[in-house]
């Protein structure tokens, strides 16, 4: 038996992405349903991202999401950058005008948002099975998934978006030959840890070691994340707790300063690559997020493009479904790619400059010395490296005025129509400096 129903929006993945969607779009008064293959408890346990560009704090800040984040989050106003044995700060705050970076886990900001979507009454349907999107080329696209009874269901949209990130299947139910894809592999990975010590430094440290990158990271004021460059076919288990504290050590190492151990309470090694498909859109079914596009983790950019992604999408669809307005829809993909650009290139060249490649020679490395010195002696390629990280694009959203009942194109009442929320007048952008 299938069981059909019907809403505007139906969204598949509950990445950061997929919730923070559903979210806007139920600020201004637009259904959707949720649809994950994964439980909620690994969704808010997996370990990724950390680190959040100011536009992103301020966008969650605006949309009610920032309490927990304001609370626990840490502020930093810029980075160290090591090399040749050398500790270099850069200051954010001076190279920018002010501008800095929280420190807030990607964990924390989806369990956040899966509490907030549960207290709103929002669906969201965990542990679903063989997802599929179809009738993409009809006003209708249709969303079916079987959830964790068996049941099989039938969802009649207005539009699909598609964060069900790199290995979902919206992306490859685009028509054959529309979507093209460029990218890059890396020749290495990062082994990462979580260890429950209180981090050995107040900022980021960036290290290029001539036996590989090393950075230190955090979570908390008790909880340190570091990483390590490792060869890309790299095996775990051939990685000890000694002997990554070990080579952790050794590439973070400088006179004077010491790298506080703990107990290492996850590890993992990720593979890097660089990967942009474009459009983003085919009619009514947009991609947002990993699902078009990925980063190296350098420059910590995934996340932020992730939430930028939707942050326009909502737009976008608020003027399509619910001013029946498809100007904003026809620019999606254009849109969101000219920052995505921008950060691919930002995390290739951190990426490049920062890493060991085993192919590359004396040149090579010659080079990126070359480069590093330049970022910490000149004022203008160091701004470069600080407006890059703390968001080139800054985001800006601006609630619309929230329709009653049958005041908008296709819009119905929506869960979170229900309830009462401030009416601004002004009209969302996403603004580009
Ligand atoms: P996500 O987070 O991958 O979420 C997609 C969701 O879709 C679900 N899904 C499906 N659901 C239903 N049906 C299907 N057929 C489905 N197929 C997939 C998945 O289970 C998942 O819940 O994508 P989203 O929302 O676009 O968010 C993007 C971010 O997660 C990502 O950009 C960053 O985490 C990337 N990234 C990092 N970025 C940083 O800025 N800094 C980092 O340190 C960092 N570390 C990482 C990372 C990504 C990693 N991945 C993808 C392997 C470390 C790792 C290991
Ligand atoms: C993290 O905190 O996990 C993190 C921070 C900055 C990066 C990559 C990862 O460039």
């Amino acid at each position: 038996m299938t069981v059909s129903s019907r809403t505007q929006v139906g969204i598949v993945g509950a990445g950061p992405a997929g919730l923070l969607l559903s979210h806007l779009l139920a600020l201004r008064g637009i259904d959707s349903i949720v649809v994950e293959n994964r439980s909620r408890a690994y969704c808010e346990a997996r370990q990724r991202a950390g680190l959040l560009e100011a536009g992103t704090v301020e966008l969650l800040r605006a949309v009610g999401l920032g309490g927990r984040m304001d609370a626990e989050g840490l502020e930093h106003g810029g980075i160290y950058l090591q090399f040749d044995g050398e500790r270099h700060h850069l200051d954010f705050r001076d190279l920018t005008r002010g501008r800095w970076v929280t420190i807030y886990a990607q964990t924390e900001i989806v369990k956040d948002l899966i509490q907030a979507r549960l207290a709103a009454g929002a669906m969201i349907e965990f542990e679903v099975s063989d997802t599929e999107v179809g009738e993409l080329e009809t006003g209708r696209p249709v969303l079916r998934y079987t959830d964790l009874a068996g049941t099989r269901h039938e969802v009649t949209c207005d539009a699909i978006a598609g964060c069900d990130g790199f290995h979902g299947i919206c992306r490859d139910s685009m028509p054959p030959g529309l979507v093209t894809t460029a990218g890059r592999g890396y020749p290495y990975s990062w082994l990462g840890i979580l260890a429950t010590v209180p981090p050995s430094t107040d900022e980021l440290i960036y290290a290029r070691h001539e036996d590989g990158f090393a950075l230190h990271t955090m979570r908390t004021p008790q909880v340190s994340r570091l990483y390590l460059q490792v060869p890309a076919d790299e095996e775990i288990e051939r990685w000890s707790d000694d002997r990554i504290w070990a080579e952790l050590r050794h590439r973070l190492g400088v006179p004077g300063w010491d790298l506080k151990e703990g107990p290492i309470t996850e590890k993992a090694i990720s593979p890097m690559r660089s990967f942009v498909a474009s459009p983003m859109r085919y009619r009514r079914l947009f991609l947002a997020g990993d699902a078009a596009h990925i980063v190296p983790p350098t420059g910590a950019k995934g996340l932020n493009m992730a939430l930028a992604d939707v942050t326009a999408l909502a737009t976008v669809l608020t003027s399509l479904l619910r001013d029946g307005q498809a100007g904003p829809a026809d620019a999606y993909s254009d849109t969101c790619l000219k920052r995505v650009w921008r950060a691919t290139h930002f995390s290739w060249w951190m990426t490049s400059m920062l890493h060991v490649d085993p192919h590359s020679d004396q040149f090579g490395a010659a080079l990126q010395l070359a480069q590093l010195r330049y970022v910490i002696s000149s004022r203008a390629a160091a701004t470069t490296l600080a407006e890059n990280y703390t968001g080139y694009f800054p985001l800006t959203w601006a609630t619309l005025p929230t329709r009653g009942p049958g005041g908008g194109a296709g819009a119905g009442p929506g869960r979170a129509g229900r309830t009462a929320r401030p009416r601004l007048r002004s009209r969302s952008a996403i603004a580009a400096r």
